[in-house]
């Protein structure tokens, strides 16, 4: 009788494993095929006053998910020639940068006394 209570319970801990198992596999799957669509990113990182890079690049012609951190203070960055304008309010957006060339990116907030000097550089290859 103890016999058969000891294989029941291994049996349903093997199943209970199992399940674990495979919820484990799936998550990670989901979590891979979405690394794999989320495609390119021009991610701006601002702080009093400057960017985190002195010049960013994309390649022409893809979609690329633009975005503004501010790490420090408040500023909007705006990609002059472009209809690319981030703030605190619009964070992100998805643009397709046509035309290869260097473009003028600032700050597009007055943020204080070296908003004039926030200024950055987009390669479009
Ligand atoms: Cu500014």
């Amino acid at each position: 009788m103890q016999k058969w209570i000891m294989f029941s319970l291994f049996i349903i801990a093997c199943l209970l494993g199992t399940g674990v198992l495979f919820q484990n596999i799936t998550a990670r799957q989901a979590e891979m095929a979405h690394e794999a669509t989320a495609g390119p990113t021009l991610k701006f990182t601002a702080a009093n006053y400057h960017f985190d890079q002195p010049e960013y690049t994309v390649k022409a012609g893809e979609k690329v998910t633009v975005s503004l951190l501010n790490k420090e203070g408040l500023h909007a960055v705006e990609i002059v020639g472009t209809n690319v304008k981030l703030d605190n309010n619009n964070k992100s957006m998805e643009y397709t940068f046509d035309k290869p060339g260097t473009y003028e990116v600032h700050c597009a907030l007055p943020c204080g006394p070296g908003h004039a000097d926030m200024k950055t550089k987009l390669v479009v290859q």
